[in-house]
């Protein structure tokens, strides 16, 4: 390592854009804690790093997929090393000399983001939780009374009853494919939020189905359980193809009921009960993989088992979020950051981060507008929302217990600033959507726009929007 080697991408870590001196630790990892600088760890583990030394950068895939480190001169100032607790050193080294270049190569291994539907690009709101078909349908009538415009609205966990997933809480919400047929009327995709943790419950078909075919993780013999939001509850064994059609096969009860979209949570997977232990195991179609060795793909393969699902039983491009990835997860899915928390310093570590995942191949992400945690303000909203009008996933999220921050729960003036950011956003699709298929074809092209973007913000914001229109005319 040379003294101006920079290092880049290795997926979703904290702190800044150059990771150099840092010791980053691939586990994908769910902590409650509001995020910092000092924690090594996050959902996602993407082992591919992008260096650069005198503006010339190569790349290098470690495709492990055990707990990994990239010790980037943190040790040592001379040199920097990768490791892995166990499994292959299988490693791809990746020539640029441009980023481009890397980024190309990378995707050309590891696969690249389709090109999604138009409608993903837009704005979307979300919130733990909008509970009832009454609230989701105020949240959606103010929107169009207030002009701001938004295609997406989500359901978090509190729509299913008793946390039992692919099922409706049919107090809450009555008939919610007649509510779902109205919010399209009214111009509005809903996109509903799915966990892996099955309530382990003898009168929940899911869970008396899985149970009988064999399709849930085991340990010492036995279907193996912790606790999540259901309460006790299984884990689906994605490594197993049987159990991935299965869950393919039961978003058909989510689209058929006119979902659009689903996001899916909490699948590092994260459980209350402690971690789960080294020896539950996966059923890798007959090779029995332990959790250190599937730990890091069980978002992955979950996602892409409901993004198979939604291919199969839908004519449309799935649309699906989730929060744990490995590398190669962008053919499959959007990611956002997870819980952020509502403050100055994470609207700003938002940026280095997105801008590392998508250096790591994941094109289309975003970060909770306005923080998750905490109460947002009315200037930290407003900003927020002039940050995310022009990152790839555009979605304001907030948790339960904390203020409103929908565009017009503070004042006027803060309504007035999220409309405009808003429309500007609309303005921009065309050309969103064009970079959004360059880097289908390509890798993540859109990231030099973002780059510029930025830049441009800070430098004078009538600057940036000049550019814009100067760029959609071009
Ligand atoms: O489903 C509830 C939340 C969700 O709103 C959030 O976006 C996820 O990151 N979920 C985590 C589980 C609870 C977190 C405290």
């Amino acid at each position: 390592m040379l003294p101006n080697t920079y290092f880049y991408g290795v997926g979703e870590h904290t702190g800044h854009l150059n990771k150099k001196a840092t010791h980053l630790v691939n586990w994908n990892t769910d902590n409650p804690n509001p995020h910092n600088e000092t924690m090594d760890r996050l959902y996602k583990s993407i082992p591919f790093l992008i260096t650069m030394t005198d503006g010339e950068a190569y790349g290098i895939f470690f495709d492990n997929h055990f707990e990994t480190h990239f010790d980037l001169g943190k040790d040592n100032v001379n040199y920097y090393y990768f490791a892995a607790v166990d499994g292959n050193l299988d490693y791809y080294f990746i020539a640029g000399p441009q980023v481009k270049k890397v980024i190309e190569g990378y995707t050309s291994l590891t696969g690249r983001m389709p090109l999604p539907a138009l409608w993903t690009l837009g704005y979307q709101q979300c919130r733990w939780s909008y509970e009832d078909e009454e609230r989701l349908m105020e949240v959606a009538n103010t929107f169009r009374e207030k002009d701001i415009p938004c295609d997406t609205l989500y359901l978090d966990i509190d729509y299913m009853r008793g946390y039992r997933v692919f099922t409706w809480d049919n107090e809450r919400f009555p008939d919610p494919e007649a509510m779902i047929k109205k919010l399209n009327g009214m111009g509005f995709k809903v996109v509903t939020i799915i966990d892996p943790g099955v309530k382990a419950d003898e009168d929940y078909d899911i869970y008396k189905e899985g149970i009988e075919k064999g399709y849930f993780a085991t340990r010492e013999g036995q279907v193996y359980h912790n606790e999540v939001w259901p309460g006790d509850a299984v884990y689906p064994d994605f490594l197993n193809s049987k159990t991935r059609h299965w869950w393919s096969d039961l978003q058909k009860r989510m689209v058929d009921t006119g979902v659009s979209g689903i996001w899916n949570d909490m699948n590092e997977p994260a459980s209350f009960k402690g971690p789960l232990p080294d020896d539950v195991l996966f059923n890798e179609d007959g090779h029995m993989a332990d959790h250190r060795e599937t730990h890091n793909l069980y978002g992955h393969l979950m996602a892409k088992a409901t993004y198979e699902g939604l291919r199969k039983h839908t004519t449309k491009r799935p649309f699906i979020v989730t929060r744990a990835c490995y590398a190669g997860s962008q053919k499959y899915s959007t990611i956002w950051t997870g819980d952020n928390q509502s403050t100055w310093e994470h609207l700003r570590m938002s940026l280095p981060m997105l801008m590392n995942l998508g250096l790591s191949g994941m094109t289309f992400c975003g970060t909770d507008v306005g923080g998750f945690g905490f109460d947002c303000s009315s200037e930290l909203l407003s900003r927020w929302v002039q940050v995310g009008a022009f990152t790839p996933l555009f979605r304001n999220h907030s948790c339960m217990g904390t203020r409103d921050q929908e565009p017009w729960t503070f004042d006027t003036q803060t309504k007035d600033i999220n409309r405009k950011y808003i429309k500007l956003r609309y303005k921009l699709l065309p050309y969103i959507y064009d970079m959004m298929r360059e880097a289908s074809q390509t890798g993540p092209r859109l990231l030099d726009r973002f780059y510029l973007i930025i830049k441009m913000m800070a430098i004078h914001m009538r600057l940036m929007m000049s550019f814009y229109v100067v760029k959609i005319y071009l």
